[in-house]
């Protein structure tokens, strides 16, 4: 059992969160360095992500073998998986294997909600109050929050008078049966594509209540055989080396060649492949080097998913209701046969944008045009408030009081994607202008990053660290000089905060790359951390 080094605490560090970042926080800090770790979770077990998320159909669409750890050879060798997309049983069954392996779980407090982490300027330590009434000190706040992990519900009128049963994607229940039933989803993002694709064939009725029409191409989840698991294994130095210098770390080889200068044949041909092989940020990425960055490329992808769409949806009315009018922009979607879906005579397609939902009724929903939707359940897969969502949920406090919801008023602000500043000793993993990757390799990247910086504090027995001014704004600067090199800010999703209303449209992610975020985070480490404050006093506060 650990002993705490920091004079006068409770703990060394606080690690909220037991996802991916959670977890491996409690692995870098306490199992190697010896640093005395308390962790909450306010789930009842490990997960993260993967502990809330058990609606039909949930399923991760980065392939399996780069959807894990990189950290442990042994670790990878055990790795099992049977297709080339894990679900979230499988998902969730790894985490706990981690957990397990490396005892992580004795460092965990589960079901227990961080309400409040409060610095003190005198002490320099943090206060972590919890909702059980606990407050408990530590030299380091470790947040592993989840960047979708608070989940959105949208108010309607007359939603309490609703008799049937409502779920939300992101907080499943155990124990829930569609079997038969009247089913109704609010949503078509990638957790909407998953949950109606799962559903409609064992629905009673399925109405999907669609706001924006989307791109989805096939998801291509095929049986993977045991000599090609093997030979991934055999190459993980490679396959890591690859993903952690690529852009989106999703473990293909984005494309260097331009749509806009390739001839209609070509474009044609690469994009059947891409179609034929499956996964969206694939067919983003990796058919050609400029969807996400040219309008013309960006056009020839979209048209070819809007003539799928035409072929694949027999009723013209409900294929154009389908069609996206908007560019292609978001998050990169992909599904199971998720077109078809809207053949089968058990499903409905209700676009809510042409007319909207008026109310909730004891039996249903009713739209404005007065159609009503008979439902026994009404499934909410209307997203998160991505980012800084958990963050704001929670009494944050830096430096003489300042509040993390008054720093981040305008929206949410981040240096390296992990520090704030006057938020001394705090480490964000997927904090505000961070990668946006496949996550497992950016996390792991982070994680080990702020576990390298707490060893150097300790090492020189220095008591605060935290980000200057001039090289935070600096980073958010960056990250909105690369962002609006791509098409993603012309389109509205929750990846620049404008799907919750009131959110301010906000540059939360660092869109160039895991591999320069890699370069830029080491740099700074390498470079003996020019851009920090160590020890600052509170007479300069
Ligand atoms: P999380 O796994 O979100 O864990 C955060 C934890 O913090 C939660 O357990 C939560 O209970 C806890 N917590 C938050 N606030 C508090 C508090 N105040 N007190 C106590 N506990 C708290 N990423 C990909 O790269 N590829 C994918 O294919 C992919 N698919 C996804 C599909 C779905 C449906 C969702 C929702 C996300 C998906 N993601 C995917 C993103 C996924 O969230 C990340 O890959 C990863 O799991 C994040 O890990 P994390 O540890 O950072 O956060
Ligand atoms: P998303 O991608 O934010 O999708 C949410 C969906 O819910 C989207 O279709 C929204 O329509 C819809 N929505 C949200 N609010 C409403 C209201 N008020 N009325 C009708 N429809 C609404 O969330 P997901 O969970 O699918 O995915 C988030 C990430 O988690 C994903 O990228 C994965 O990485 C996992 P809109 O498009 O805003 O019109």
């Amino acid at each position: 059992v650990e002993t705490t080094k920091t004079k006068g605490a409770d703990f060394d560090a606080v690690v909220i969160g037991a996802g991916f970042g959670g977890l491996y926080s409690v692995y870098k800090l306490r199992n190697e360095q010896g640093l005395n770790v308390k962790a909450f979770d306010r789930a009842g077990d490990v997960g993260g992500t993967w502990y809330w998320n058990r609606y039909p159909g949930a399923l991760s669409d980065t392939e399996s073998f780069v959807y894990r750890y990189s950290f442990s050879g042994e670790l990878l060798q055990k790795g099992r998986w049977k297709t080339r997309y894990l679900t979230q049983p499988e998902i969730l069954a790894y985490m706990n294997e981690v957990a397990d392996t490396y005892d992580l779980r004795r460092s965990f407090q589960f079901n227990t909600r961080v309400t409040a982490t409060h610095f003190n300027d005198e002490t320099g330590l943090w206060h972590v109050t919890t909702d059980k009434g606990e407050t408990v000190t530590a030299k380091y706040l470790i947040t592993g929050l989840g960047l979708l992990s608070a989940t959105n519900t949208p108010k309607y009128k007359g939603i309490d008078s609703f008799k049937g049963q409502m779920l939300h994607t992101g907080n499943w229940p155990e124990g829930v049966e569609l079997k038969g039933k009247r089913v109704g989803v609010i949503g078509t993002g990638s957790t909407g594509v998953q949950v109606i694709t799962a559903t409609a064939p064992i629905a009673g009725h399925l109405t999907v209540f669609q706001r924006s029409p989307q791109y989805v191409v096939p998801i291509g989840n095929t049986p993977q055989d045991e000599a090609t698991i093997a030979q991934q294994k055999a190459n993980y130095d490679d396959i890591w080396k690859q993903v952690k210098s690529s852009v989106v770390a999703f473990g293909f080889e984005e494309s260097t060649v331009p749509a806009e200068t390739a001839s209609p044949e070509e474009r044609e041909r690469v994009f059947e492949a891409a179609w034929q092989r499956g996964g969206g940020f694939y067919f983003m990425f990796g058919t050609f080097c400029d969807i996400a960055t040219s309008q013309i490329a960006n056009d020839a992808a979209a048209d070819f998913i809007k003539k799928k769409i035409k072929e694949i949806v027999k009723d013209p009315a409900t294929a154009k209701a389908l069609t996206p009018r908007d560019i292609y922009a978001k998050r990169p979607l992909c599904g199971n046969n998720y077109y078809e879906v809207y053949n089968r005579p058990n499903v409905t397609l209700a676009d809510v944008k042409a007319d909207p939902i008026a109310e909730f009724t004891a039996t249903g929903i009713r739209l404005e045009s007065g159609a009503e939707h008979e439902l026994d359940v009404v499934i909410f897969a209307t997203g998160f408030d991505a980012v800084d969502g958990n963050y704001v949920k929670m009494d944050m406090r830096g430096r003489g009081g300042v509040t993390m919801r008054d720093k981040w008023k305008d929206g949410p602000l981040g240096y390296l994607g992990m520090m704030e500043t006057d938020f001394p000793n705090l480490f964000m993993i997927l904090g505000p202008n961070g990668p946006f990757t496949n996550l497992p390799p950016s996390i792991e990247t982070q994680v080990e990053w702020i576990a390298d910086t707490i060893e150097m504090m300790e090492g020189k027995g220095l008591k605060t660290i935290e980000p200057t001014e001039a090289a935070r704004d600096e980073w958010v600067t960056l990250c909105r000089t690369i962002a609006d090199m791509t098409l993603f800010p012309k389109a509205e999703s929750w990846i620049f905060g404008a799907n919750i209303p009131g959110k301010k449209n906000a540059v939360m992610f660092y869109m160039a790359g895991i591999g320069n975020y890699r370069n830029a985070i080491n740099a700074v480490k390498d470079g003996g951390y020019q851009t920090m404050i160590f020890d600052r006093e509170m007479a300069s506060a």
